[in-house]
C-alpha cells in the first residue's frame, strides 16, 4: 500500500504490536552505533550496486539526488512488538534501482550491508512493492543519523530488521545470503501479519 489513511487505524496493527508515538532512535541500546556513528560524510558517501546485474552502479549523494524521488506513507513494525502509523517516507523506489542495475536472469535475491556492518537480505518480489524505498526523508525532514542517514532501505509488509539503515552496498545475488538477525534466530521471512518472528 504506499498512501495510508492517517486517520483510519482500525485493522492496522498486526498480531503481538502496540502502536507508539514516534520512531527510536538507533543508537542507545545498540553497541557501536551512536547519533554520531558511522559517521557518514556526503563528499565521499556512495551506495554500490553490483552483483548480478548487467549495469553495476556506483552512486554517489549528488547521484541519489538526481533519482527521481517518490513518497510514500507507510506503518513500520519492529520485531520487539512497537508499531510507529503513518510515517512519511521519501526516497527513491527500489524499483528504480532494480530498473537502472538491470538484474540478470540469475538475480534472484538482494543483500543490503551498511556502514555499521549490519546486513540483511529480502527476494527480489519482496522489494518491488510501491512502498519499498531507500528513503533519505521522514516527515518532511531529512533522515538524521539515527534514523539512517544518509539512505536507509524500508520495507513496511516486514518487520523493521529488514530495513537496513546507513546503506552502503546493495548485491544482486542467485543465493540467499542470511543477514544479521536472520544468522541469529530470527524469520527471513519477517512476514508482520502472519506474526512469523522466529525460525521454526
Ligand atoms: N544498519 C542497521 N540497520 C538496521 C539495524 C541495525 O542495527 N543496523 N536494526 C534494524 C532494526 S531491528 C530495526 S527495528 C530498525 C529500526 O530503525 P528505525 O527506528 O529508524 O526505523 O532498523 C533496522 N535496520
Ligand atoms: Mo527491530
Amino acid at each position: 500500500m504506499s498512501f495510508v489513511d492517517p486517520k483510519k487505524t482500525e485493522g492496522r496493527l498486526p498480531p503481538g504490536q502496540a502502536s507508539i508515538k514516534r520512531l527510536p532512535r538507533w543508537g542507545i541500546d545498540h553497541p557501536g552505533v551512536t547519533k554520531e556513528n558511522p559517521k557518514i560524510d556526503l563528499k565521499t558517501y556512495t551506495v554500490t550496486v553490483d552483483g548480478e546485474v548487467q549495469k553495476p552502479l556506483k552512486l554517489s549523494w549528488d547521484d541519489v539526488l538526481r533519482l527521481p524521488k517518490t513518497k510514500s506513507t507507510s506503518d513500520f513494525h519492529c520485531v520487539e512488538g512497537w508499531s510507529v502509523l503513518n510515517c512519511e517516507w521519501k526516497g527513491i523506489l527500489f524499483r528504480e534501482i532494480v530498473s537502472l542495475a538491470k538484474p540478470k536472469d540469475t538475480a534472484k535475491f538482494v543483500t543490503f550491508e551498511c556502514a555499521d556492518g549490519y546486513t540483511t537480505s529480502l527476494s527480489m518480489p519482496e522489494l518491488l512493492g510501491d512502498d519499498v524505498l531507500l528513503a533519505y526523508i521522514l516527515d518532511g525532514r531529512p533522515l538524521e543519523v539515527g534514523f539512517g542517514f544518509p539512505l536507509r532501505l524500508v520495507v513496511p509488509s516486514k518487520y523493521g530488521y529488514k530495513s537496513a539503515l546507513w546503506v552502503t552496498h546493495i548485491k544482486f545475488t542467485s543465493e540467499k545470503e542470511l543477514g544479521y538477525w536472520e544468522k541469529r534466530g530470527y524469520s527471513d521471512v519477517a512476514d508482520v501479519w502472519k506474526n512469523d518472528r522466529f525460525t521454526r
